[in-house]
């Protein structure tokens, strides 16, 4: 066991206790200044079979719960979250290096929203009757049965929630797999469903590696796997859970385009643009990376966006007045890094950024400025992978059907957004964009009632909203004969 005291201790959640895996002793680090902040015990595999063993048998217990009753507890849930919002959203800040100017409401609210939304579901799931020639036939929405739900680090209380909600309203049973790199808070959400009164066996936490992730997405008695991921894991995730053909979830990643036409309200248009690069400093999969700009507004675009990145303090993401955190990890930071030479080697403008920030404390920290490329072209690496940084690249357009077709050639199609001040151009453009969700005059905003998810390599199934229960049930035909068929 390594001698350092972390702040946090992180243990596994299997069958309602907290318990410390057989495996070995791994540590999560600050992102911003790369001391050890937890220690976290892996799970074995006898582990990892036990809480499947539980899950399993939970489930069962949880599925006899009347929808008034489960609704009842996951509000519960929301209830605690929000009475606890500011330490979670403080171990949220220390974990992934974001800003707590973001947490408390992005990560936590978000979640709290999550779990309210879906209690109210839980309370009022209904299924169809249907009038048969010689009877009629009523379908019912079963439980799928136990779901691995797998994390990725970017924001980490929040996946666990928008795939435990839905997936507990609904009655099955939920093993979530964190990401490595990011293992505290599920167990604070664990801490809060046993508290609310979730049965022991609902919900398990396992901190296992990869081969064992991957293990488990074969396993006999898991009905579903949802991820949030690289689009490589996806690939992988789905071709291990078809051995079994297994319901699945898939978040992936995007290389979203934000269109800015010349009629548009430019603080909209810059502002947008904000939110759609360097929130969470950049490590977001929905992110408006390739910021399209009519000619006539590209230069004056260029020169307010400069002026914002350049008042964006960076710093310790516990300090309220910070705007950008750390990324994820040094070699995170090395990747994108690598990118922003790529760009400067390729010929795109530098506008603004493009190095690491090390001045004072921020040396110790995967720090990196906002950064804004101009005259960017399709065909640069920029331009055409997942950076998932503070990167932004900026392309000049003339007309509405070039810049949609320059938009929708990506194999990517998580999310798109449309700045303009006609009506039906927003609407025309938004139909024609190939993604799973487009923000018209605006960007990024993810309330929990709308559906959210991607097309194309950008993922399948949708999490939230309505849509989510599709994606947690099956379906129950019962045909029942009225009168003798002839
Ligand atoms: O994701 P991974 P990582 C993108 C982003 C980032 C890159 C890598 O571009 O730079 O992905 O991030 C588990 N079977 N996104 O390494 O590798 C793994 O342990 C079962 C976009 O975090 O995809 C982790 O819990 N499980 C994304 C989770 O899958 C497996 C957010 C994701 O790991 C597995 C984060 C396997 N074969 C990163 N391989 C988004 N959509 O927002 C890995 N895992």
């Amino acid at each position: 066991m390594p001698k350092i005291t972390p702040e946090y201790k992180v243990e596994n959640f299997i069958n309602g206790e907290f318990v410390e895996g057989d495996n070995e002793w791994v540590e999560s680090i600050n992102p911003a200044n790369n001391v050890c902040l937890a220690r976290v015990n892996y799970a074995s595999k006898a582990q990892s079979e036990q809480a499947v063993k539980s899950a399993k048998a939970g489930q069962k217990v949880w599925a006899r719960y009347s929808g008034v009753e489960r609704g009842r507890i996951l509000s519960e849930v929301a209830r605690l979250i929000r009475q606890d919002r500011m330490r979670l959203a403080r171990i949220e800040s220390q974990d992934v290096g974001k800003p707590i100017s973001e947490t408390p409401e992005a990560d936590i609210d978000s979640a709290a929203d999550c779990f309210e939304y879906f209690a109210a579901i839980a309370q009022t799931l209904q299924s169809d009757y249907i009038k048969v020639s010689g009877g009629f036939a009523y379908t019912s929405r079963d439980p799928v049965g136990v779901v691995l739900a797998i994390g990725a680090w970017n924001y980490p209380f929040q996946i666990a929630s928008w795939k435990t909600a839905p997936a507990l309203a609904c009655g099955n049973s939920v093993i979530f797999k964190p990401s490595e790199l990011t293992p505290i808070s599920c167990v604070e959400l664990a801490k809060i469903l046993k508290q609310a009164g979730v049965p022991d066996g609902v919900f398990s936490v396992l901190h296992i590696d990869r081969a064992l992730s991957a293990d488990l997405c074969t396993h006999p008695d898991i009905a579903k796997v949802s991820l949030t991921g690289s689009v490589a894991t996806g690939m992988a995730v789905m071709a291990q859970a078809a051995r079994s053909l297994k319901h699945i979830t898939m978040e992936l990643g995007g290389k979203s385009p934000l269109i800015i036409f010349d009629d548009a309200d430019m603080e909209i248009a810059v502002q947008s643009a904000l939110y759609a690069n360097f929130y969470t400093q950049g490590e977001i999969c929905t992110n408006g990376t390739r910021v399209f700009v009519q000619k006539a507004v590209y230069d004056d675009f260029l020169a307010r966006m400069k002026t914002v990145a350049e008042a964006l303090k960076l710093g310790d993401p516990l300090d309220p007045q910070t705007d950008m955190g750390a990324l994820i990890t040094k070699d995170h930071m090395a990747r994108v890094l690598a990118y922003i030479e790529s760009g400067k080697a390729e010929g795109a403008r530098l506008i603004t950024g493009g190095s690491r920030r090390i001045e004072g404390d921020l040396a110790k920290g995967n720090f990196v400025a906002p950064t804004i490329f101009a005259d960017c072209t399709d065909s640069m690496k920029i331009a055409r992978e997942e950076i998932f940084g503070p990167v932004m690249s900026v392309f000049t357009f003339e007309h509405e059907a070039d810049v949609i077709m320059r938009a929708n050639a990506t194999e990517m199609g998580l999310a798109a957004g449309v700045i303009t001040q006609n009506l039906s151009r927003g609407h025309r453009v938004a139909n024609a964009l190939d993604a799973g969700i487009v923000w018209v005059n605006t960007y990024n905003l993810t309330p929990v009632n709308i559906p959210f998810g991607g097309k194309k390599m950008s993922g399948l199934g949708r999490e939230n909203g309505w849509a989510a229960v599709n994606h947690y049930t099956d379906i129950k035909t019962v045909f029942v004969a009225i009168e003798s068929a002839d």
